[in-house]
């Protein structure tokens, strides 16, 4: 019979819920009120997202750690990010926690994430806390939230213990919890209160030796490589000497050079670290998340931590269009797979395959605003490349094929039901539900391919004057619907390189949406604009008006023409079909087709065609 000992100095807890409802500006609030800051310190909002893309658009990107004292208790607080495609760093944050705080907006209540991640926390066993958050908003309705969770904790199997859950009521921007909604609360310490009441301490087998499963992976200029997780058993010491064990089993020796633990936002050195304590170990550079890291006398592996499979791939290529070279430091194939797979050890949601061309890479992940972010970041260091489209992986059972089928859940003003229904439809959505809420509001629940809802967001925006919200989970494989276009519309493509000119684009515009601008430099087999009808259209944007003797001074450069929206990355990646990339460099976003040449793509299409009549 094993022993079971509690280590009370200590709590670990994860904070999960949909996107926006308030995780990264709750956990301010904690640090500010544990006592972490100087009174009057002033302090930015938001401080666990650091990353600079994280800040720029205001949400959690990457799951993170850090630690407050509550009366005499560490806790360590794991933020993790609320968008779906990051559902990823929610599981291995799962992996550290002994608790959850479910935070749920007052007045959206629960939403397709909140519904992923609890499932994931219930799963994992693991005790729930249900903070009910924003009650400030004027739209509040935490009486109908509360039922609405009830039911989602029903609809999920919750057992009886996990069904008797806490609930707190906050207002996290002012740092207030209470406890009803009639009480005024002040501050949070009825949360922190509630986390040390509620949220068991980690255990651990005193008679077993140190065991850590390694949950995280950082990377240090100084100290190389971190392995971050929690410790499972025993306790551990700087220059102890350990084995990591493999997916393989394999036991490979290492010896750590520096033990730290997290102390508010920052990490702190220690000797010793006790079990349940998440740690950072560095001095190992065989590691992967999922290994499990302990001693050499008695290695036991660890269950591994496993995560969904990825769900969306996309090919990235080395940029060879024209220009290349011009814009950005890195742009061999050796150093985007040097970078591509440094992503898959940091991050278990990513895959990286190796294609039978040494120039390109097949990316697999969650989701199609996951690859944008990765792209983004490259961009950011440096990188140039060319990316496809994502499209969604299929599997294959009795030789059938099965495609990725998201439950979609569409809120909008009633009047926008033909057309959201109209567009779904055509990518083979099924009406699951409709629900008039008598305000001129209706909800309607879909059931539709994932590849589908690649790119229709931004139509859904457009289509809904930007009034509509719309959510969707990934509910499991079905068999194929059908094939439908990716986009309903052509290419306007450059037939040479040069420069645009104001003139020939004014010329274009009755054509369709340009995206260039005069003086953009284009080159042949660049996309240009968005052709009115579905067939692709070859133009010279670089034609100048013939000149006449007559002609007036400045007169023909004085044409007026229609301002162009600046593409940005997730624009492009969702407008491109399968016959074009999207080229990326540091300074540039070009749209191209993967094929330059007007005679090839000609001499393809006219051959395709052939092909085509042949099986007839
Ligand atoms: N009314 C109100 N707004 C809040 C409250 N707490 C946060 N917000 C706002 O909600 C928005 C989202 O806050 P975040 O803390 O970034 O949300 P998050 O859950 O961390 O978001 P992701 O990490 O991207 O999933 C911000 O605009 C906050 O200012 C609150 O108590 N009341
Ligand atoms: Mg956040």
């Amino acid at each position: 019979m094993t022993n079971i000992v509690e280590n009370r100095n200590l709590r670990n807890i994860a904070i999960i819920a949909h996107v926006d409802h308030g995780k990264t500006t709750l956990v301010d609030a904690m640090f500010k009120q544990s006592g972490l800051f100087r009174v009057g310190k002033e302090v930015d909002d938001r401080l666990m997202d650091s990353m600079d893309l994280e800040r720029e658009r205001g949400i959690t990107i990457a799951a993170k750690n850090c630690s407050v004292v509550w009366k005499n208790t560490k806790i360590n607080i794991i933020d993790t990010p609320g968008h779906a495609d990051f559902g990823g760093e929610v599981e291995r944050a799962l992996a550290m926690a002994d608790g959850a705080l479910l935070l749920v907006d007052a007045s959206e209540g629960p939403l397709p994430q909140t519904r992923f991640v609890l499932k994931k926390a219930l799963d994992a066993g693991l005790k729930i806390i249900v903070v009910i958050n924003k009650i400030d908003r004027k739209d509040a309705r935490p009486g109908e939230v509360l039922d609405e969770i009830y039911d989602l904790f029903i609809d999920l199997d919750a057992n009886d213990e996990q069904l008797e859950f806490a609930i707190v009521y906050a207002v996290g921007r002012e740092g207030i919890a209470q406890r009803t909604l009639e009480e005024k609360g002040e501050d949070l310490f009825l949360l922190f209160d509630t986390i040390l009441e509620q949220i068991p301490p980690p255990f651990y087998d005193p008679q077993e030796p140190f065991q850590m499963l390694v949950a995280d992976l950082g990377y240090s200029d100084y100290l190389g490589r971190l392995a971050i997780g929690k410790v499972i058993n025993g306790t551990v010491k700087c220059n102890d000497s350990l084995v990591c064990l493999n997916e393989q089993k394999e036991q490979i020796p290492l010896k750590i050079s520096k033990l730290q633990v997290y102390e508010g936002m920052t990490l702190k050195e220690v000797d010793r670290a006790e079990p349940g304590d998440i740690i950072v170990l560095s001095g190992i550079e065989e590691v992967k998340i999922g290994d499990t890291i302990c001693t050499k006398d008695s290695p036991k592996p660890l269950k591994r931590i496993r995560v969904d499979e990825p769900t969306v791939s996309m090919s990235f290529t080395i940029n060879n269009s024209p220009f290349a070279g011009k814009e950005g430091r890195f742009v061999q194939s050796s150093k985007i797979r040097e970078r591509l797979l440094k992503e898959t050890l940091r991050n278990v949601a990513i895959r990286v395959e190796e294609t039978e061309e040494r120039e390109s890479f097949i990316v697999k992940g969650r989701g199609e605003f996951q690859m944008a972010i990765l792209v983004e970041t490259m961009r950011r260091e440096g990188f140039e490349l060319c990316v496809g489209r994502p499209e969604v992986i299929y599997k294959f059972s009795n030789g059938e094929r099965l495609e990725p089928i998201e439950h979609l859940f569409v809120d909008c003003h009633e009047s926008f039901l033909g057309i959201v229904t109209e567009k779904l439809s055509v990518r083979r959505g099924k009406m699951l539900n409709l629900v008039n809420k008598g305000t001129g509001r209706i909800r309607i629940e879909f059931s539709v391919p994932s590849r589908g809802l690649i790119g229709y967001r931004d139509e859904f925006l457009t289509d809904t004057k930007g009034t509509g919200i719309m959510n969707s989970y990934f509910a499991g494989y079905e068999e194929y619907r059908g094939d439908f276009p990716t986009r309903f519309t052509g290419s306007i493509v450059s037939d040479r390189q040069g420069q645009a000119v104001a003139y020939a684009l004014f010329n274009l515009e009755p054509r369709g949406q340009l995206f260039i601008v005069p003086n953009d430099p284009v080159y042949e087999g660049m996309v240009v604009g968005e052709h009115n009808r579905d067939t692709d259209i070859n133009v010279n944007p670089c034609k100048e008006k013939k000149l006449t003797n007559m002609r007036a001074a400045g007169k023909d450069e004085n044409v007026i023409i229609t301002p162009v929206a600046p593409m940005t990355l997730e624009r492009a990646i969702h407008f491109i079909r399968e016959d074009e990339m999207v080229e990326v460099t540091p300074k540039s976003l070009r749209l191209r087709k993967s094929i330059l040449s007007a005679q090839q793509r000609h001499n393809q299409r006219a051959s395709k065609k052939k092909e085509g009549n042949g099986h007839a």
